[in-house]
């Protein structure tokens, strides 16, 4: 059994070796840690965003941690996308908002959704508002999915739900990352919110079989 403790310490003190043999050694027990071993991953990044804060680690060092997690994802990725479900084939759209350049989590998003067949239209990163607006016109898309880490994020999904009223269309959209709430998402004007990609993929599932 691996010692997740010593995992997310690992992470946050981007001890790359450490990560990568606590992680193979979650893969070569079956890999039914690997939602426990994200979680540890994801407080070694708290960590690293709190010594970033603190003036300890530099922008040199939030990219590090970047590689780091997006290759702990892909070693856990095969464990942690067994999905399974229909998804009803639905199109949706799934981006980082404007502004915003984080897609770690959009990308972990990503991988449930497709593995339960969903198709996504990944519009990537720091993705503006008309964007949106004109894929879901010209592709006939009922499901907007929103990523932000930054806390001005908020505004740039606000802005985003706002165009898509104003544009007339009949939109369900789900926000998630670091910083919403209940409260950002009753703000921001959105269906739903959440932070765990499971918590998305069974409110698209429920959204899918409604339309
Ligand atoms: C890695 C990292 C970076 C990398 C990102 C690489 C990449 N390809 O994404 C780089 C180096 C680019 C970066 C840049 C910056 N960063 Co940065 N970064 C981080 C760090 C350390 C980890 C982020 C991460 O990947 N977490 C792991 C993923 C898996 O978690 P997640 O994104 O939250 O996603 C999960 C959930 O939220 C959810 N989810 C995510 N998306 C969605 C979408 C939907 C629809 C749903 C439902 C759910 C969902 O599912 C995911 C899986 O569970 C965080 C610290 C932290 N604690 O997160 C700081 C952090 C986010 N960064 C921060 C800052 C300040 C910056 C910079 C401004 C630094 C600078 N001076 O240049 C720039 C901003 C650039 C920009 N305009 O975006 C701050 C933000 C502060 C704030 N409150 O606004 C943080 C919090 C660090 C800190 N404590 O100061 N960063």
């Amino acid at each position: 059994m691996v010692d997740f403790d010593a995992l997310a310490e690992a992470m946050g003190e981007l001890d790359e070796d450490t990560v990568k043999d606590l992680l193979d050694q979650v893969m070569t027990e079956g890999g039914s840690d690997a939602p426990k071993a994200m979680e540890a991953c994801q407080k070694g990044m708290d960590t690293v965003g709190k010594l970033f804060e603190e003036g300890e680690y530099f922008v040199g060092d939030l990219i590090y941690a970047g590689e780091l997690m997006t290759e702990a994802v892909n070693t856990l990725k095969s464990a942690l996308v067994e999905g399974g479900g229909s998804g009803l084939k639905t199109r949706m759209i799934l981006c980082t908002v404007k502004g915003d350049l984080h897609d770690i989590g959009k990308n972990i998003v990503r991988s449930m959704l497709e593995a339960n067949g969903f198709e996504v239209l990944d519009l990537g990163i720091d993705c503006p508002p008309e964007k949106i607006v004109d894929t879901a016109k010209a592709e006939n898309i009922k499901i907007v999915a929103l990523s932000g880490v930054l806390t001005l994020a908020l505004d740039s999904m606000k802005k985003t739900v706002e165009e898509l009223k104003a544009a007339g269309l009949d939109v369900k959209v789900i926000i998630g990352g670091a910083p919403v709430s209940a409260d950002a998402c009753l703000n921001i004007g959105a269906d739903e919110w959440a932070h765990s990609p499971q918590k998305t993929v069974d409110t698209c599932k429920k959204w899918a079989e409604s339309f």
